[in-house]
């Protein structure tokens, strides 16, 4: 097998490899009772499949600045709630450079396979720019998968266009179906050159959104829904919305957090209208999963995010850059597909390797039938392999292993615990937060971890564990629990640890 680069932030901890994925909905593995031209669809993109996420990356390309409606939770200088969080976008791009940056990107980055319009405002509030980058991009890197964003309200009279240009994944932010809960969202809408207010216009554009979903999946677009968990306005409508979505044919829901701080200027920001805990999003998955294959593993990308999911490289291809990358296309279609090549070689590997660490569970569950799930907080840079230091891991992919199965349920960020140099002496805080954010977590595995932390964690109840380094996560999280499940520490009768950080 090729050897494969590092993908990760740190030189050598990343190496291919794979997992399968249990009781994800976004997973290929629970997508194996649909068709296989769909399942060839989501196989390799990153946000339509969670195994995907850990072996392919996507780019967005900022082209879209104008919007049609208003949200209560965005503030125009910054990226699109829809599929960002707050942050300026770098560099407002024209379709030609836009195409320049996707064919550098692809050429440099292998995992590369989904370019994504996703703002800064509503990509078909600017059909002509976003169109036109579609058109190019079809032509000139057909080995692409080409996605776009939007909040449906001009859906309907772009779906033909759309499909035209071979888009065949298209998320929709919908929040709501009920216009009472969608004037508390969307303070107004522009339509057929008016402004319309309140009701009235959260009632047009969810006539827009659920027709724009209904022609899309009649012409075989897969259709991703995302909704933003607003506490106290949407939250218990919710369940409903994954209803009415997944009866109109979406084929995932991604229920996102709320994201909201008075100084990104929003009206919910400076309302102080909080985003919900890890808790409440994940008891609100879990009731939605009933009726719809739902994602966990979306980051909220900015609209000019470039990498794998939960990274950002933006930065190595600003325009300046990419103007002097010299590009053989030709030549880097052929590289790319002989390292997807490789990367699915290893997938298969992992799947038949990972098969085998639930055997191991067999004969304990016979003997221990009283035990509970445990929460697991596990350090990764990619590849599906526990390969990154406690220290520089920037957020933590958390994992819910039971006797059944190994269930990878969301992510959570955190400061960086050591950046080196002069910052070092805030560690103590830093860690502090860290360890506040694994709240849930018994156990954190990782490549490697230093004394302090180990100290700290072991203190509140969270066993550091770097046994596992370059094993792939399931395996690891499936074979932690064994030893768990054999010491009693996953007993039924035996609590999960609160943790009492410091003052
Ligand atoms: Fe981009 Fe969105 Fe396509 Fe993915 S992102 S347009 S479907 S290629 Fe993905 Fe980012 Fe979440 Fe979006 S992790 S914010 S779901
Ligand atoms: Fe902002 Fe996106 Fe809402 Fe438009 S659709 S107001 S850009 S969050």
């Amino acid at each position: 097998m090729m050897e494969l680069p590092v993908i990760g932030q740190g030189a050598g901890e990343a190496q291919e490899s794979g997992c399968s994925t249990s009781g994800c909905g976004g997973s290929s593995d629970q997508l194996s009772h649909l068709p296989a031209h769909i399942r060839d669809k989501v196989h390799n993109h990153p946000c339509y499949s969670e195994e995907a996420h850990h072996h392919y990356a996507r780019m967005h390309v900022a082209v879209a600045p104008a919007c049609n409606i208003q949200c209560h939770y965005c503030n125009r200088k910054y990226d699109c709630a829809n599929e960002s969080r707050p942050g300026v976008v770098s560099e407002l791009l024209t379709p030609d450079q836009a195409v320049r940056k996707v064919m550098a990107v692809a050429a440099n980055i292998p995992q590369m396979t989904v370019l994504g319009i996703a703002g800064p405002g509503d990509p078909l509030a600017n059909p002509e720019r976003t169109l036109d980058t579609f058109r190019q991009l079809s032509e000139k890197a057909p080995d692409i998968k080409l996605c776009v964003s939007t909040n449906g309200l001009a859906l309907p009279a772009q779906v033909d266009e759309l499909c035209k240009h071979n888009i065949d994944h298209v998320t929709i932010t919908i929040n709501c179906v009920d216009p009472d809960i969608g004037a508390k969202i969307y303070p107004w809408i522009y339509w057929n050159n008016r402004r319309i207010k309140g009701r009235k216009g959260a009632k047009i554009l969810i006539e827009q959104q659920q027709k724009g979903l209904e022609m899309l999946t009649e012409r075989g677009v897969l259709v991703k829904v995302n909704s933003v968990m607003i506490p106290g306005v949407n939250d218990e409508h919710l369940e409903e919305v994954s209803k009415v979505v997944k009866a109109r044919g979406a084929f995932l829901h991604n229920v996102m957090p709320l994201i909201a701080e008075a100084e990104h200027g929003t009206f919910f920001g400076v309302m102080g209208q909080r985003g919900p805990t890890h808790e409440e999003l994940q008891n609100l998955q879990d009731k939605c999963a009933g009726d719809m294959n739902m994602m966990r593993h979306c980051r909220q990308c900015r609209a000019d995010a470039v990498g794998m999911l939960g990274e950002d490289r933006g930065d190595q291809f600003t325009m300046d850059k990419v103007e002097n990358m010299e590009v053989d296309y030709a030549a880097a279609m052929e590289r790319r597909a002989e390292y997807h090549a490789t990367i699915e070689a290893n997938r298969e590997a992992q799947k038949t390797q990972s098969g085998e660490s639930f055997i191991a569970l067999s004969p304990i569950s016979v003997k221990k039938k009283e035990t509970r799930p445990v929460l697991m907080a596990v350090a990764t840079s990619g590849g599906g392999v526990i390969n990154q230091h406690f220290g520089h891991a920037k957020e933590f992919l958390i994992y819910e292993a039971s006797m059944t199965d190994v269930r990878f349920i969301g992510h959570r960020k955190v400061d960086l615990y050591c950046s080196g140099g002069d910052t070092c002496g805030d560690a103590e805080s830093t860690l502090q937060k860290i360890i506040r954010t694994l709240d849930g977590c018994e156990a954190v595995l990782c490549s490697k971890i230093g004394y302090e932390p180990w100290e700290m964690l072991e203190n509140v109840g969270i066993q550091p564990n770097g046994e596992h380094a370059m094993e792939p996560i399931e395996d690891a999280v499936a074979a932690v629990y064994a030893e768990m499940v054999e010491q009693g520490l996953a007993d039924t009768d035996k609590g999960q640890s609160r943790l009492q950080v410091g003052a």
